[in-house]
């Protein structure tokens, strides 16, 4: 049974002016999940005014008890953690294990962002001149626009949403189009959390209300996490409207694994982060680099792996492996297949739909080998369940090919050596290195983010996460009572 979703503007559920609509499917199932209001520039500058509304109380509420709505996020979230999972794995097929840690990454998210209300650290330092005090604060930027992808529906909004807020923002946020229903769910979160109306709006909607929000003569501050595509668009439309921008997009994350691994570890790390989420997430492990003398034990353990993941609706018991977000993605990730077979790979396992699986839009765990850098399967992000086997010689071989993408998220070294180790640490040239661990499973209290082509430089999370979300505002106090010039306008 579908259900009808709203925008979420000024405290209450509304539908498009224009009347418009969209629909959100089961990725599995194919069925109808929700009807959703479909936003245009008039929804987006409602959602504007609301929040111009709400800014100047929201930014004078004191931070500590901005921070305690956010605590309350956290526990309502804690109680809903099942349902919201539950709404998510069903509108975009991740399966329920996973969906419920998508819920508590943002659970931990809230708890660590209310804690800053009581931080929020700036830093003082000596000043020049006698009687004179100075000191560096953290002041809120106003209206920040918001775009967020399908993948994680409630843990990368939440990323956005709640360190903006703690830091005195007011919010419009565009979530993904296939998500519509879970995005909202997640909304009612902050209104029975006591969030005042207009603080936080959600428009609902694709890539023109996304266009809208970007370019909106009062929307200071852009956060986007997506496809590079999108993003670089977004950064140039902002960039021309002198926006501050924050992008987090693609990955072509790799692990290395040298001769010494601990195999058992690597095979269900590898698993892990090629198959989690169906290879849909910015951190997956789409490379393999793997040294000579470990690859066939390697290869032929994950190969038996690969074979045995249960596909299916996530819902369902025993579920490891859900589908495809929708049929756009699955021929996405089929065509890569035809460009792996122009370029001599060898498709070890998968590589196809499931002959037995007619509904929904799933594709197998895929190992190809054979490949070699440089081939358009081992730079281009398929976003996927598709692993590509490398196989070099050394350590700095493993190194060099791990660092000649385009992208620079997330990459990971299998070894017991600890002076390998060390080495993989100072020369990995990604945002996330992982020592025998995936790529994936990032925590909230770290900067989250990539070098290169992943990003602009910014990050997410951790103390690193308020950067996006506020100006410094640099104070002179001077007490002296007298007429008083810095030592540097004096200095001839
Ligand atoms: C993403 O895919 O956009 O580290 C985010 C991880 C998760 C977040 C992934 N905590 O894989």
């Amino acid at each position: 049974m579908s259900q009808t979703v709203n925008h979420f503007i000024g405290g209450q559920f509304t539908p498009s002016q224009s009347g418009q609509t969209f629909e959100s499917y089961n990725p599995a199932t194919e069925e109808l999940v929700a009807v959703a209001a479909k936003g245009d520039a008039v929804d987006v500058d409602a959602a504007v005014q609301a929040a111009k509304a709400a800014y100047q109380n929201w930014r004078l509420m004191p931070a500590p008890r901005r921070g305690e709505i956010l605590y309350r996020v956290a526990e309502i979230l804690q109680e809903r953690k099942d349902k919201i999972a539950r709404l998510m794995t069903t509108e975009m097929g991740k399966v329920l294990a996973e969906a419920r840690g998508d819920v508590q990454e943002a659970i931990d998210m809230a708890y660590y962002m209310g804690g800053e209300g009581r931080r929020l650290l700036g830093y003082t330092a000596p000043v020049e001149m006698p009687n004179k005090f100075g000191m560096a604060i953290r002041d809120s930027v106003g209206i920040v626009g918001l775009v967020t992808p399908w993948n994680f529906p409630v843990a990368v909004p939440s990323w956005k949403i709640l360190p903006a807020l703690v830091a005195g923002n007011c919010v419009v946020w565009k979530p993904g189009e296939d998500c519509p229903a879970v995005s909202i769910m997640f909304a009612e979160v902050f209104k029975d959390a006591g969030l005042p109306d207009g603080v936080l709006n959600v428009v609902l909607g694709a890539g023109e209300t996304g266009a809208a929000l970007v370019n909106h003569p009062d929307v200071r501050v852009i956060s986007f996490t997506g496809s590079t595509d999108t993003g670089l668009k977004v950064y140039t439309q902002a960039a021309a409207l002198g926006k501050k921008v924050t992008l987090e997009m693609g990955g072509k994350n790799a692990i290395i694994v040298l001769d010494d691994a601990n195999l058992n570890l690597a095979v269900d790390a590898i698993n892990w982060s090629a198959f989690g989420t169906t290879g849909q997430r910015c951190t997956a492990t789409s490379r393999l680099i793997v040294q000579k003398g470990i690859k066939s034990r390697l290869v032929e353990a994950l190969v038996a792996k690969a074979k045995s993941l249960k596909l299916g609706f996530g819902l369902e018991d025993g579920v490891e492996v859900g589908p495809l977000v929708n049929q756009k993605a699955l021929n996405k990730v089929s065509s890569y297949m035809d460009v792996a077979k122009a370029e001599g790979v060898n498709v070890l396992v998968g590589g196809k739909r499931p002959s037995d699986m007619p509904k929904g839009f799933f594709f197998e765990p895929t190992l190809l080998d054979g490949v070699k850098a440089g081939m358009r399967v081992e730079q281009e992000e398929i976003f996927g369940p598709v692993l590509s086997i490398i196989e070099v010689e050394t350590f700095e071989e493993a190194i060099r090919i791990n660092n000649s993408v385009k992208y620079g998220l997330s990459s990971s070294i299998f070894t017991e050596n600890v002076n390998a180790a060390f080495r993989a640490i100072r020369d990995l040239t990604t945002g996330i290195v992982y020592i025998n661990h995936g790529t994936t499973g990032a925590e909230i209290q770290f900067p989250f983010g990539g070098t290169r082509g992943t990003g602009n430089g910014m990050r997410e999370a951790g103390q690193a996460g308020l950067d996006s979300f506020t100006e410094w505002k640099s104070v002179y106090v001077d007490y002296s009572g007298q007429l008083q010039r810095a030592q540097i306008d004096n200095r001839e």
